[in-house]
């Protein structure tokens, strides 16, 4: 069987705490990983000043990491500048966040040169190399020019845009013919597949053929969807766990019985965190009745904070806190709890176990794994209520949660009322549905069949 060699922008060691706050990326790389072994490259998460980064390589358990330092220099550009301030917003709509610098993008196609330089040494023939996300789009055309002829595949966590919100980038046909030297182009939805397509089409520089294959720049490969999913047995367990128990014991024993929304995130603008705080005043305003029977607690781990834009979204967040608990705050109850910290995945399993509502309403994301981790930890005697923005990704496949737009704040509180009321029964039915499919298409399903079409050969002739 071929090594499987992963290769993320940051990597994460599973030990210590920096695994229990780790994105979505680092959980479901890590879950992939586990079984099979393998090795897993990318930055430290260290920079220095000067001089040529040396790999470190360490092992625990079957995977081997290797990482880098980077440049201080590289670190603002590549990773603060063109990561996070060109292709974050871009890739989820927001151009108006979006900012074009030349020198960001040479630093970004230099990084690319660097791991795969330092990535070279290590390849094997017949590895299958899995590239991760838009930090890394043209380290599959960088290995391919220092000769590398194995396969190598590349994964998009995040949404692949619309062709004409995508073509507003400067560099749009250099990252897609990047994207072109890669054997496989996974991506997370029908709907990102479909906009793949409808650039290359429209842009005149490639096109579909049959068995998921395209042809784009001249090369034939694979373009295929792959919905991220959880470890769902385990993230299950977890939430009846001792540490899940006792977080969930003390949490509820606060509430004195009123019910528990709850909300978890990185603090990012594209989770709709400050409409997702507008919809819960209006649930107090338009159903009075529910005041003093419910509390939401927002769980908000920063995230990127040298990135302006995520400051500002943050005193956003802290101004509607306080305006909704000021408003409708009683001496003896406070409608929010807002924590701008991370929790462990135990901790929050048992959180999600215990609320009512799970409130899921990103204005984009990728797939969005907190939505999946809310099914995977409900008891089946009482279960909780997924809200789910149809703008995730995850509503494609989650039609048993109650699906609403993030940006129509009155359907969004509306949705709210409605998990409060639902009768027993009906969260049952719902929750049912929503764990096979979790279940069916957990992360192995997604790994297996990632790295199934990675392996397959494409017929030079089609
Ligand atoms: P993220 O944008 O990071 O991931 P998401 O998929 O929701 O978003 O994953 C977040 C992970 O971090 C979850 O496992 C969650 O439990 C954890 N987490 C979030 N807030 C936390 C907190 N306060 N404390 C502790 N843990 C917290 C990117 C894309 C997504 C895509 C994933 C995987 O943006 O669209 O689903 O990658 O492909």
């Amino acid at each position: 069987m071929s090594r499987l060699v992963v290769v993320s922008n940051r990597v994460t060691p599973i030990s210590g705490s920096r695994a229990a706050t780790a994105g979505g990326l680092t959980v479901g790389v890590l879950a992939a990983l586990r079984e099979t072994g393998g090795i897993w490259f990318g930055w430290s998460g260290e920079t220095v000043e000067t001089g040529m980064p040396i790999p470190k390589v360490f092992r625990t358990g079957n995977i081997t990491y290797i990482t880098i330092d980077l440049l201080q220099a590289d670190f603002e550009r590549y990773y603060g500048g063109f990561a996070n301030r060109t292709l974050w917003p871009l890739f989820h709509y927001r151009l108006d966040l979006a900012s074009f610098d030349r020198d960001w993008y040479v630093s970004y196609r230099r990084v690319n040169q660097l791991f795969a330089e330092q990535l070279y040494p290590y390849l094997r023939d017949d590895d299958l190399v899995w590239v991760h996300d838009y930090h890394l789009i043209p380290l599959g055309e960088e290995l391919r020019q220092l000769g590398i002829k194995g396969r190598i595949g590349f994964f998009l966590h995040i949404p692949f845009p619309s062709t004409e919100v995508y073509v507003a980038l400067p560099w749009h046909d250099r990252l897609m013919e990047a994207l072109s030297h890669y054997d496989l182009v996974g991506l997370q939805t029908s709907n990102d597949l479909r906009n793949f397509h409808d650039y290359l089409y429209r842009e005149g520089v490639g096109y579909g053929l049959a068995d998921g294959l395209v042809r784009a720049f001249g090369r034939t490969l694979r373009a295929q969807d792959f919905p991220i999913g959880i470890d769902t047995e385990d993230f299950a367990r977890m939430a009846t766990s001792t540490e899940a128990v006792r977080a969930s014991q003390r949490l509820s024993r606060s509430l004195l019985g009123r019910k528990l929304i709850i909300g978890v995130d990185r603090l990012d603008y594209t989770k709709g965190i400050t409409e997702r705080l507008r919809a819960y005043e209006t649930l107090l305003q338009n159903y009075p009745r529910q005041r003093t029977q419910v509390t939401l607690v927002q769980i908000s781990a920063p995230s990127r904070e040298e990135v302006p834009e995520y400051l500002e979204m943050r005193r956003q967040v802290e101004a509607a806190s306080g305006r909704i608990n000021g408003l409708f705050g009683e001496f003896d109850w406070m409608p929010l709890r807002y924590i701008n910290r991370g929790f462990t995945r135990r901790t929050l399993s048992g959180f999600f176990r215990l609320s009512r509502i799970g409130l899921v309403t990103p204005l984009r994301d990728g797939m969005n794994l907190v939505a999946k981790e809310y099914i995977a930890a409900q008891s089946e005697e009482d279960p909780g209520v997924l809200v789910l923005s149809r703008f995730a990704g995850a509503a494609d496949e989650l039609d048993g949660a109650l699906i609403v737009n993030p940006y129509d704040i009155e359907a969004v509180a509306e949705a709210m009322h409605r998990g409060l009321i639902m009768p027993l029964d009906e969260r049952q039915d719902r929750w049912r549905r929503l764990l096979a499919q979790i279940q069916e298409r957990d992360i192995v399903h997604w790994r297996q069949n990632f790295v199934d079409a990675l392996a397959q050969e494409i017929d030079p002739t089609n």
